[in-house]
C-alpha cells in the first residue's frame, strides 16, 4: 500500500472518531446554525457573546451580507463544532442569504423585545424558512434584549404564545448580559448529538423540552435565575428578578407621597404669599 493510501485509510479511520479540523481543533460531529432575523436585533450581538463572551455596545455596525464563526462545545464527552453564520437582516441581502438556508442544521430566529415590528415580521421570516430550508430544520424563536425593561413592547407571553401557535422551541435572552446565550446554542448542539447517536427505540429528543428542563433546572430559592453551566466553560453570575409586586404597600407608597405633595404645596403657597407682601410693602 502506496503512502497516499496509508494517509486516506488512516484520516478516514480519523474521521469516525474526530474529524481534524486544524492542529488544535478537535470535532466529532459539525452543525450549521444560522442566525436571522429584522436587522438590529442583535444576531451579531449574540454571536460573540456566544464566541467572545463579550458584548458590543456603543454604535451599532449592521452587517453586510452574511459571516461566520465557529465554536467547539462539549455535549457530555462529544465535541460539536458549531458554525454559527450571522446573516444581515437588511432587506437588501435577502437574496444572499436564502441560498445558505438549505444545510443548515438549525435557525435562531430573533426578535427585539423592545421593537414591534421585528416581532410582527417573525409570521414573514418563518414564511422564507418553509421555503428555503429543510423540512426537519431546528427552528428556535428568540426574544433578544430582555435585559430591556422600560421599552419593553413584547412580553414574553407573546413570544411563547406565537412559539407555540408554530409548534416551535423559544426562549429570551440578552446578548448584553448574556442571560440565556449558551443555552440557545448548546440545546443546538445538544439536538444534533442526540439525532446522531439515538438509537432505533429511544425517545425523540425535544428542543422546547430540553430548554424548558434547563431554564427549571437553573431556577434557584431565591427567585433568581441562573445562566446555564456548559461543560468546560464558565459560571455566570445570577440574573436578577425583581420581587413580585405588593399592591398594598404600594397604595401606601402613593399615599404617602400625595401627602408630601400636598406639603410642599401648602409650603409653596405660604412663602408666595410672603413674598407677595413683601413686594406690597416695598
Ligand atoms: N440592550 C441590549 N442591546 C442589545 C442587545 N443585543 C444587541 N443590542 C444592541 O442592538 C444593536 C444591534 O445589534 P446587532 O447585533 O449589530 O444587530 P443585528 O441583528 O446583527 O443587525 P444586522 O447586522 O443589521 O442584521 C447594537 O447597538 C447592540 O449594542 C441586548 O441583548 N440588549
Ligand atoms: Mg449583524
Amino acid at each position: 500500500m502506496s503512502e497516499t493510501s496509508d494517509y486516506l485509510n488512516g484520516y478516514r479511520h480519523d474521521r469516525k472518531q474526530a474529524v481534524r479540523q486544524s492542529s488544535t481543533e478537535l470535532f466529532d460531529l459539525q452543525s450549521k446554525v444560522m442566525l436571522i432575523g429584522d436587522s438590529g436585533v442583535g444576531k451579531t450581538c449574540l454571536l460573540v457573546r456566544f464566541k467572545d463572551r463579550a458584548f458590543l455596545s456603543g454604535s451599532f455596525i449592521s452587517t453586510v451580507g452574511i459571516d461566520f464563526r465557529n465554536k467547539v462545545v462539549d455535549v457530555e464527552g462529544t465535541r460539536v463544532k458549531l458554525q454559527i453564520w450571522d446573516t444581515a437582516g437588511q432587506e437588501r441581502f435577502r437574496s444572499v442569504t436564502h441560498a445558505y438556508y438549505r444545510d443548515a442544521h438549525a435557525l435562531l430566529l430573533v426578535y427585539d423585545v423592545s421593537c414591534k415590528s421585528s416581532f410582527d415580521n417573525i409570521r414573514a421570516w418563518l414564511g422564507e424558512i418553509y421555503e428555503y430550508a429543510q423540512e426537519d430544520v431546528v427552528i428556535m424563536l428568540i426574544g433578544n434584549k430582555a435585559d430591556i425593561t422600560t421599552e419593553r413592547v413584547i412580553g414574553i407571553e407573546d413570544g411563547e404564545r406565537l412559539a407555540k401557535e408554530y409548534n416551535v422551541a423559544f426562549m429570551e435572552t440578552s446578548a448584553k448580559t448574556g442571560m440565556n446565550v449558551d443555552l440557545a446554542f448548546m440545546a443546538v448542539a445538544k439536538d444534533l448529538k442526540m439525532k446522531k447517536t439515538r438509537k432505533p427505540n429511544d425517545p425523540l429528543f425535544s428542543v422546547s423540552e430540553y430548554i424548558d428542563m434547563k431554564k427549571e433546572s437553573n431556577k434557584c430559592k431565591a427567585g433568581c435565575y441562573l445562566n446555564e453551566v456548559l461543560e468546560g466553560s464558565e459560571l455566570h453570575l445570577p440574573q436578577y428578578v425583581p420581587p413580585p409586586r405588593n399592591p398594598e404597600l404600594e397604595a401606601r407608597i402613593e399615599r404617602l407621597k400625595a401627602q408630601q405633595a400636598n406639603r410642599e404645596y401648602r409650603d409653596m403657597v405660604k412663602n408666595v404669599d410672603k413674598v407677595e407682601v413683601g413686594i406690597m410693602l416695598f
